[in-house]
This record gives C-alpha cells, sequence and structure tokens, in this order.
C-alpha cells in the first residue's frame, strides 16, 4: 500500500488500470536514485564540471576547482535554504502588494478584515494608528516592503524573540538583515570561488533561514491576517470525499490565499450558481489542497480534497471539473493527468505557467472578475465530465483549523497561563510542531499520523501546519473528541477548553505562528526558547521550504527531527556540524530518524531533558 489513505490506494489501482503513470511509478523508474545526489556530493554550479567526489575515500575526492566534499554539500544545502527561503519571502511579497492596492482602493474585493491586527503591527514597525485604516495599512505595505532589500540593521519581526536568543543570533553575526539581502548573498557565496569554508556557509544559511521565519513568512502570515482575517477555530470536512457527484468541483491548489478568497466569494455568486445549474449541476463545490487549501479552510472553513499527494489522484476521482493553481508544490504532471479526463488545470500566476495548462492570469486589481471568469470556465466544464469514469471512494471527515496563536489565547480565556500552568504541572509534558510535506518515499501520511498519535499519547500537545495537518485531521486527529486518544493529562487539558490535542496552525507560512507561540511561552517563564520542552519534526519533507523551515527551527533553538534523509550524508564534517555542533553554538540541532515512532521517542526523550533542565 503507498498511502495510509484506503482511497487513494483505490484510485492508484484506477490509474494503474487506466495506464495512468503517478508520482509512486515515476519513483519506481527513478530507482536507484542517483547515489552522487541523495549524499549531496555532486556540483554543477560551474562548467568546470560538473563534479563529484567519490563517497568511498578514493579519488576522486576534490572537484575541479579543489572543492572538497564538505564544500559541495554545503553549498547545495545553502542553496536549498536560499530557494526555500525565497519562495516563502515572494509569497509574502506578494500579500504586500495586495495590502498596498487594498489599501489605495486598487484591488475590488479585497478590504481589511482585522483593523486591531493591523494596529498592532503597524505599531511595531512604529507607525502612527490614529488614522484611517487605509492610511495605517499603506503605510505598513511601503514600510514592510522596503525590508525586503534592507542592507543594514535587521528586519523587524526578529525583534520578536526572545532577549536570549537574540543575543545568540548578535553573537554570533546571524541577526537577519533584508529578506532579500540574505538570499542574493548567499547564491554569491556559493558562486564558484567565493564562500569556500563549510561552517561559513551553513551560518549564513542559518542568517538566511531566519530571514524566512521571522521575515517572509511572518510576513505572508501577519498581513494575510490583516487582510482576510485572523483564522479563530472553525469546523469543515477533509479528504477525496468532500468532492460531489451532482456538483461542479472545483480545487484550489497551491499556496497563496490572494486569489483563493476571490475564487471563494465567486463559487457563492447566485449567477454562477444559476449557470451551474443550468449546465446540469446542483451547484458549485469549492475545495481546497496543500497549503492554498489550508488558507481558506482555516479563514472560510472550505472543506480540503487533500494534502500534496493527493494532487493527480484527485484527478483520477474523474469528478473534478477544475484545479486552479497558483503557486508552490503543484506538479508538472497535472496537466499530462487531466488530457485523461474532462479536467482542466488552470494556472494563475506570471510566475508559474504549465505546459499544457489553461493560462488564466490572475491579478489583485481586477481580482474579482477574473475569479468568476474561472469559475465560469470550470462550470462549463461540467457538461463534459464522463459519469461512468467517476470515483469518489470515501467520505469526508470532521476536523477543526484555524487555531491562530491569537484564537489559542481566546480559547485559553484570554491569556497562555492555562498552557504554562498545564506545562508546569506536567499534565502537558511539551509541545511539539510536527510540519511538512508528502514525499512518495515514505507511506503517504504514515510518519505524520503514527508519529502525532505517539506524541499525544504521551501529553504532548501537537502544533501542525501544512500536510501534516491535513494528513492529521484525514485520520480524525483534529476535532476535540481526539483527546481520548491522548495521555491523561492532556486529555484532561484538551476536554477543560473545548479543543483537540493536535491544532492546526495554518499553511507552511504560519510555522511563523509556532515561533510567535513558543516565544511568548519562552518570555513568561523568563528562558530562551532553547530551554523550553519543545521539539519539532517533519516526518515526510520533500521541499526546499522545508530546507528553509527545519533550519529556521533549529536556528530558533528548536530540537528538529527529520524523517527523509536530507542529501548531506556525503560530508562527515557538515553531518557533525547539524547533529551535533550546532547545539553549541545555537541551543539546537538536528536528528534524522525514518521511523516515526524513534523520531517520537527522540522528541520525548528531548522534552524531558528539558522539563528537568527547568527544574519541572
Ligand atoms: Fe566542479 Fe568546482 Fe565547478 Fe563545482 S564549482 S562544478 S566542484 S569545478
Ligand atoms: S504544501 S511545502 S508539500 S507542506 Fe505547503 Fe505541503 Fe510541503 Fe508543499
Amino acid at each position: 500500500m503507498k498511502s495510509m489513505e484506503k482511497s487513494v490506494n483505490i484510485l492508484i489501482e484506477k490509474a494503474e488500470n487506466e495506464g495512468i503513470e503517478l508520482a509512486w511509478d515515476r519513483l519506481k523508474k527513478q530507482e536507484p536514485q542517483c547515489g552522487f545526489g541523495l549524499l549531496g556530493i555532486c556540483c554543477r554550479i560551474c562548467n568546470m564540471g560538473p563534479c563529484r567526489i567519490n563517497p568511498f575515500g578514493d579519488e576522486p575526492k576534490k572537484g575541479v576547482c579543489g572543492a572538497t566534499a564538505d564544500v559541495i554539500v554545503a553549498r547545495n544545502l545553502g542553496r536549498m535554504i536560499a530557494a526555500g527561503a525565497a519562495a516563502h519571502s515572494d509569497h509574502g511579497r506578494d500579500i504586500v502588494h495586495t495590502l498596498l492596492l487594498a489599501s489605495q482602493g486598487k484591488a475590488r474585493g479585497y478590504e481589511i478584515k482585522d483593523e486591531a491586527k493591523l494596529k498592532v503591527i503597524a505599531a511595531e514597525f512604529k507607525i502612527d494608528t490614529n488614522r484611517d485604516k487605509n492610511d495605517v495599512a499603506k503605510d505598513l505595505a511601503k514600510g514592510v516592503m522596503q525590508e525586503f532589500g534592507m542592507e543594514k540593521g535587521e528586519i523587524q519581526f526578529i525583534k520578536r524573540a526572545p532577549a536570549k536568543r537574540r543575543e545568540i543570533w548578535e553573537k554570533l553575526g546571524i541577526l537577519p538583515r533584508g529578506i532579500d539581502r540574505e538570499i542574493v548573498e548567499m547564491m554569491h557565496r556559493t558562486h564558484i570561488g567565493v564562500d569556500n569554508d563549510y561552517a561559513n556557509i551553513i551560518l549564513h544559511g542559518l542568517r538566511t533561514s531566519l530571514s524566512d521565519g521571522w521575515g517572509g513568512s511572518m510576513v505572508a502570515t501577519e498581513l494575510s491576517d490583516i487582510l482576510f482575517g485572523t483564522p479563530k477555530p472553525v469546523k469543515s470536512k477533509v479528504n477525496l470525499g468532500v468532492l460531489k457527484e451532482d456538483a461542479v468541483n472545483i480545487i484550489v491548489h497551491g499556496h497563496e490565499p490572494t486569489l483563493s478568497e476571490m475564487i471563494v466569494l465567486a463559487s457563492k455568486d447566485p449567477d454562477l450558481i444559476a449557470l451551474a445549474k443550468k449546465n446540469g449541476a446542483k451547484g458549485i463545490n469549492l475545495s481546497g489542497m496543500c497549503c492554498t487549501g489550508n488558507e481558506i479552510l482555516m479563514r472560510k472553513g472550505v472543506p480540503v480534497s487533500g494534502n500534496f499527494l493527493n494532487q493527480e489522484v484527485a484527478i483520477i476521482t474523474g469528478a473534478v471539473e477544475a484545479i486552479i493553481v497558483d503557486v508552490q508544490c503543484i506538479m508538472p504532471s497535472l496537466t499530462e493527468i487531466a488530457k485523461c479526463y474532462h479536467t482542466d488545470i488552470i494556472s494563475t500566476s506570471p510566475k508559474a505557467k504549465f505546459t499544457g495548462a489553461l493560462h488564466m492570469e490572475f491579478h489583485e486589481d481586477k481580482g474579482e472578475d477574473i475569479a468568476k471568469k474561472i469559475v465560469k470556465k470550470a462550470i462549463e466544464n461540467f457538461p463534459k465530465r464522463n459519469k461512468e469514469k467517476v470515483l469518489i471512494p470515501d467520505k469526508p471527515v470532521e476536523m477543526y483549523a484555524g487555531f491562530s496563536v491569537e484564537a489559542i489565547v481566546e480559547a485559553l480565556g484570554g491569556k497562555l497561563d492555562p498552557l504554562i500552568d498545564a506545562i508546569k504541572a506536567g499534565k502537558i509534558k511539551g509541545i511539539a510542531a510536527v510540519v511538512g510535506c508528502n514525499n512518495p518515499k515514505v507511506k503517504h501520511d504514515q510518519s505524520h499520523v503514527e508519529m502525532t498519535k505517539k506524541l499525544i499519547e504521551n501529553d504532548i500537545l501537537v502544533l501542525e501546519t501544512g500536510c501534516v495537518a491535513i494528513a492529521a485531521a484525514k485520520v480524525g486527529l483534529l476535532v476535540p473528541e481526539a483527546s481520548e486518544k491522548a495521555g491523561n493529562g492532556l486529555k484532561s487539558v484538551c476536554k477543560a477548553f473545548g479543543i483537540p490535542p493536535v491544532l492546526h496552525m495554518g499553511s507552511c507560512v504560519d510555522i511563523s505562528r509556532i515561533l510567535v507561540a513558543v516565544s511568548a511561552i519562552a518570555n513568561a517563564l523568563g528562558v530562551d526558547i532553547s530551554d523550553l520542552p519543545v521539539a519539532g519534526a517533519a516526518p515526510e519533507w520533500m521541499s526546499e521550504k522545508a530546507v528553509s523551515i527545519g533550519t529556521y527551527v533549529i536556528a530558533s533553538g528548536v530540537f528538529t527531527v527529520l524523517g527523509t534523509v536530507p542529501p548531506v550524508l556525503g560530508s562527515a564534517e557538515v553531518v557533525d556540524l547539524l547533529t551535533n555542533g550546532a547545539e553549541g553554538l545555537i541551543g539546537a540541532k538536528f536528528a534524522v530518524e525514518v521511523d516515526p515512532i524513534k523520531g517520537a521517542d527522540l522528541m520525548i526523550d528531548h522534552i524531558k531533558a528539558k522539563r528537568k533542565g527547568l527544574g519541572l
């Protein structure tokens, strides 16, 4: 079985019978995967190469330029961090741009939904908040935009970190300046013949990743909340069973809320609903996938059809009229698979076109109109559906999402104190941030689910974002009743506050919410983040964004377990720095453990040790 999800296995079989190739088949064709690539010891940075290092100690031990395995591995890792940070941060930049247009009245359909949060964030940027909200928003957008390329100084949100953490960063010289500044510098340093010291490259990797977590990602989260509303607990449904046989099924997939928010509005438009009925459907059924899905789930309660490895099989249901995509984690294979069905793949971002897709470019200034045109296109596709090929093999599962930091505080009665008291009393032993993707190298969703279950059984409150949160939702872990599966201590806290033992905090950029939460707890206890009984994990990670995330999480002082092996094993020095030496520098390190139960055990042991350190 390739997936934990029964319906996915059924659809994989359907695809096989129809001769359609999926990610698992393509992975098989890639195997055995390139050993040099797996170890991170191939380099094609310049045209004297490509070079590779013999991992068994024989020649060649150096690239043509003289680069060792250590330098090559560190450079490759540095570039992965830079790419991941760039992806999150460019998403953040788009949100800033939308906020600016909205504040200028140039983006019909968009408005400031959370004025209170606007004031809080604007005050952080020392902007006068006693004015019209649009004037405040305009100054905030301009101020944040300027930070992207900032040459000197440090980004504003980094000031949210506990003083002890900031001292560590300052001492190491890794307080991030502008986000673009750090990413460009990483690309420069890893050009041939620049930074030829593996440790120095990795140090800048930490700085680059911090500009993502406390910069680009945090900007994306906070400004999205201002524009679209700060998430509050919301009930919804999840898995491919949210698709309906008798409705026009539209899936939004990717990452940004800008377009998907407008698609939500368009899907409720009475004229478009009437058009859907005229075309033989009972209505329009919108669902989300991956993190665009998480964005509209958290704020609008829109059901989720799946996570990363659900995207191809969604088409195999034969019931999807259109998959509307924006940016990130969208497989290029979708257009090829869609040819076997009536499904339209509609690309919308000028940054992300797909050969074979229908491109309907989205611009915020005409957002409402474009969204309506896109939905209309999907509706017109409904009569082309071949009913004989339809297979929706599941019933949806109930879930709750929308646990922003503000929502958690509210659920706890207005303060974080009950959570801190529960940690002190040992009812909650600690907190785990379990994040990240799917990867066909491991059984779809299994590591996420097994690790999460083990953690809650051991009274560890689990915070999740991205594809993990969707995986946990599919097996019913995101409802208050799931506290029955938790240890007695965690169960009693969940029951007292009516919350699930696993809290869905949003999309991948929303890991910034977890940074804010752990900073608040550290500040309340007067300690550093690295002193807290907190651990992180990315059990099925695959993307460069996940590399940046993992790096800023350890750079922020949180021990992190990776469930798929990163391409660094070709350098014993780099491995030692990341899994050992980093602890002395930043108070946290990585561990790699492919077994999710053993990974959870590492986290539990870490949490126990930190409790002891705090005298708890
Ligand atoms: Fe080879 Fe050095 Fe060029 Fe990399 S930078 S391809 S190791 S010569
Ligand atoms: S969508 S980065 S597969 S979490 Fe954010 Fe999922 Fe990972 Fe993409």
